[in-house]
């Protein structure tokens, strides 16, 4: 077995966490053959929750951990990490004023890109969870001079499953039948699932459901989905977004010759502006995230992604002071 790879998450006592660690140490994020190290990072107020997730850790006896990492220090946790997968942030809350939330967000990714940045592998894989997800890429990014924008995504892939499975159930169809439904934009609800190239049992989605379901029903349920499950829940989707995580690295690690959607650095493809992290439909070959090129975008898809492509300038725009 070749040297154990270093897995860092943060916030890994937080639910998320919970429901992420047990999977990524069975192997399935990198493979049931893939040595791995956990490097745990909280806030000191969790270190005693943390502490409890680690007991349990070793009590399932995974043969693949070969050691596991609790900390509080930042480049303790980033040490050498080839996969870190950034789940902790400060959620906006109650009575939260934007300002506050991009103050306390920056002040954690700033510190977090560094980190990266001075002490990761030179080839690790990013993946930012923790909301607001893009803008807390950007700000990593930013922040890590030492590293390159292609070490940096975050997730929208549970917004492309919640996508597949919508109409799946609408369409009667098995989740595997549906191909090449991406999200585009930022992991908000300005979000945008383009049908117009979703494939349902390889006919095109938009013969098959009409366009005002598409505009009344599937995009708002998408785009409010995690809303539906915080109030029907009583707290946010955790197992599910774990799973994305979980499926967003693999094929990130392994590769993937079909159709999925990843917020990464833009390179301007489809006139987004450069620089934004910005959910595309992309592919994974020879070890790099390929945006899928030729697609042909309607007036409506058009100008839903601008929509959401305004809404990522306004957050940049809103967290340059804090990269300074
Ligand atoms: P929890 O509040 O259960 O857990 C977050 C954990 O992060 C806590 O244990 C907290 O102590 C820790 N934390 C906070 N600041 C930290 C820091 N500076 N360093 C290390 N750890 C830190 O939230 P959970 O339900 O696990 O959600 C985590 C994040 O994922 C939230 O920001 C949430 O909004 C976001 N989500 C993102 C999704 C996506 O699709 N991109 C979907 C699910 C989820 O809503």
């Amino acid at each position: 077995m070749a040297n154990p790879v270093r897995v860092t998450v943060t916030g890994a006592a937080g639910q998320i966490g919970y429901a992420l660690l047990f999977r990524i140490a069975s192997g399935e994020m990198l493979g049931k053959d893939v040595a791995i190290e956990l490097q745990l990072l909280e806030i000191p107020p969790a270190m005693d929750a943390l502490r409890g997730v680690v007991m349990e850790l070793e009590d399932c006896a995974f043969p693949l951990v070969k050691k596991v990492v609790a900390t509080d220090v930042v480049e303790e946790a980033f040490e050498g990490s080839e996969c870190a997968l950034l789940v902790g942030s400060r959620p906006r809350g109650p009575g939260m004023e934007r300002k506050d939330l991009l103050e306390a967000n920056g002040a954690i990714f700033t510190v977090q890109g560094k980190a990266l940045s001075d002490h990761a592998d030179r080839n690790v894989k990013v993946l930012v969870v923790g909301n607001p997800a893009n803008t807390n890429c950007f700000i990593a990014m930013n922040s890590a001079p030492n590293l390159s924008a292609a070490n940096f995504s975050a997730m929208t892939r549970l917004d492309q499953n919640r996508a597949v499975a919508q109409l799946a159930n609408k369409t009667s169809s098995a989740v595997e039948d549906i191909k090449d439904l991406a999200i585009w934009g930022n992991h908000s609800a300005t979000m945008f699932p383009n049908l117009y190239e979703a494939k349902v049992g390889g006919k095109s989605a938009t013969d098959i459901v009409d366009q005002s379901w598409y505009e009344d029903q599937f995009l708002p349920a998408i785009q409010q989905r995690g809303a539906a499950i915080i109030s029907a829940r009583g707290s946010s989707s955790a197992a599910s977004a774990a799973n994305a995580a979980i499926e967003h690295m693999h094929d990130w690690v392994h590769g993937t010759d079909e159709i999925t959607s990843m917020a990464i650095p833009s390179e301007g493809q489809y006139g987004i502006t450069e620089g934004l992290i910005f959910s595309y439909p992309v592919r994974i070959i020879d070890n790099e995230i390929r945006v899928e090129s030729g697609i042909s975008l309607n007036e409506f898809a058009a100008g839903r992604i601008k929509v959401t492509e305004n809404e990522l300038l306004e957050e940049r725009d809103a967290v340059a002071p804090l990269l300074n």
